[in-house]
């Protein structure tokens, strides 16, 4: 399951007159269509978020500015990814446990997901999401 984890690089354009950079998703980049964004900031840096798998809803994180440490769980696997970069998504399948920790000062996650809010998507007990991955 963690093997469907993927870094996505999403196209760059720097300004040849020295006016920065500004980053594009169109197309196919993503496996699915947007139907949701939401973004995470002001968060502590001690604080953790999500803490939680879903059934279904596909995402793609962006740290559109500063960074944070996402941590995935496929319920045999448990791998740390650094986020720091505009141009990098991270792309998480379905059924994948994530905590996202360490947010730098400043730092904006951003979540391009694939489905309308639904509570009834989430498992947010640890043990309730083995129990989903044996089935
Ligand atoms: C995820 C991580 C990265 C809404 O009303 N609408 C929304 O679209 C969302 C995402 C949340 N909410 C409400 C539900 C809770 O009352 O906002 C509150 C905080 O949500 P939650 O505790 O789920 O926040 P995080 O940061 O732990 O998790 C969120 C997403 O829920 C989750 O899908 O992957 O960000």
């Amino acid at each position: 399951m963690l093997e469907k984890v993927r870094i996505i690089e999403i196209p760059k354009i720097t300004d040849p007159d020295g006016r920065g950079s500004l980053s594009v998703l169109e197309k196919n980049i993503l496996p699915y269509s947007i139907k949701r964004v939401y973004y995470l900031y002001d968060v502590p840096s001690n604080s953790t978020r999500g803490g939680h798998a879903h059934k279904e809803l596909q995402q793609c994180l962006i740290a559109l500015s500063g960074s944070f440490i996402v941590v995935l769980d496929d319920g045999k696997e448990r791998i740390e990814i650094l986020l720091n970069r505009p141009d990098k998504g991270l792309l998480i399948p379905s059924g994948v446990w994530r905590e996202l920790i360490e947010f730098s000062a400043g730092a904006v996650c951003l979540s391009l997901v694939s489905a309308e809010y639904d509570e009834d998507d989430y498992i947010r007990e640890y043990e309730d999401f083995i129990t989903f991955k044996k089935k």
